[in-house]
């Protein structure tokens, strides 16, 4: 597998960076592509939701990839981006945030970055567009998302040089691209997460997705990137879709 080749378009401003990266590889985009925005005025979450995009607040990207994996592995696509995230925090910035299943970066039990990985079939083949935004700075949400959302400036005290991290992160999802697609690989990057994510086992938490709401506790992941959680029941459900809420904090060290 040759190695990731990012080549990095940016924008002042645009609707969302992974509407134009899918545009881009409908059209035959390699993989590799970037695109970065300054702003986004319409970015996007799962579901419909909408991701708040500031000019100059944060790090808004999409990144195409096509990648060599069966289809039922492509949810490994997003934990192996959280991974390379972490990574790249802690390369550019100093501290080590927590990962929390499926598509979030966090930092003291609040939201720093959430990821946004879709795949679409395009005429060379089926593209994985990982959408990636990270609050860089104290403006990157409204005080009504206060209470969940935090920015690498509320963490460190400084705001961070968006290329710096933007370079590293770059290093950081291209090794863990090549690591995912490696002899073994997606066994690495679900122990990985495991050992990187505070919520992988025995977390209380409640999981609510579009079928149901219940509450349990997390013990581990699936070979496909499933998050194991034992209800009170004591039945172990496997949860392929949904949000994912701390119950109570976190007390270890
Ligand atoms: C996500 O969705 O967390 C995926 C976010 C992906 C954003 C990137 S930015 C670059 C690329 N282009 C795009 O258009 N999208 C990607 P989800 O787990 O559904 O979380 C969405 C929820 O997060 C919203 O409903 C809000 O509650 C909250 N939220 C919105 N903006 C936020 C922000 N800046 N910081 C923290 N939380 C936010």
């Amino acid at each position: 597998m040759p190695p990731l080749a990012p080549s990095i378009i940016y924008f002042d401003s645009v609707g969302s960076t992974n509407t134009e990266a899918s545009r881009r590889a409908m059209q035959g985009a390699p993989e590799g592509l970037c695109v970065v925005a300054d702003e986004q005025t319409a970015g996007r979450g799962r579901l419909e939701r909408h991701w708040l995009s500031p000019k100059g607040a944060g790090l808004y990207l999409s990144v195409v990839l096509r990648p060599q994996l069966a289809p039922n592995s492509l949810p490994l696509v997003t934990l192996m981006s959280s991974l390379a995230v972490r990574d790249a925090l802690k390369a550019s910035s100093n501290f080590t945030p927590d990962i929390k299943w499926p598509n979030d970066v966090m930092a003291n039990e609040k939201k720093l970055c959430g990821i946004l990985a879709e795949a679409i079939e395009t005429a060379s083949g089926r593209a994985v567009v990982v959408g990636i935004g990270i609050n860089l700075k104290k403006g990157s949400f409204p005080e009504e998302l206060a209470a969940v959302a935090t920015s690498v400036e509320d963490v460190t005290g400084q705001p961070p040089a968006r290329d710096r991290v933007l370079e590293s992160l770059m290093h950081e999802l291209s090794r863990r691209y090549d690591q995912l697609q490696s002899l073994e690989g997606e066994e690495k990057i679900v122990a990985d997460w495991c050992a990187a994510s505070s919520y992988a086992n025995g977390r209380c938490v409640r999981i609510a997705n579009e079928r149901e709401t219940f509450e349990g506790i997390t013990r581990g992941l699936e070979s496909d990137g499933a998050l194991r959680v034992e209800a009170a029941s004591g039945d172990l459900r496997i949860v392929r879709a949904g949000d994912v809420t701390a119950v109570r904090p976190n007390n270890s060290p």
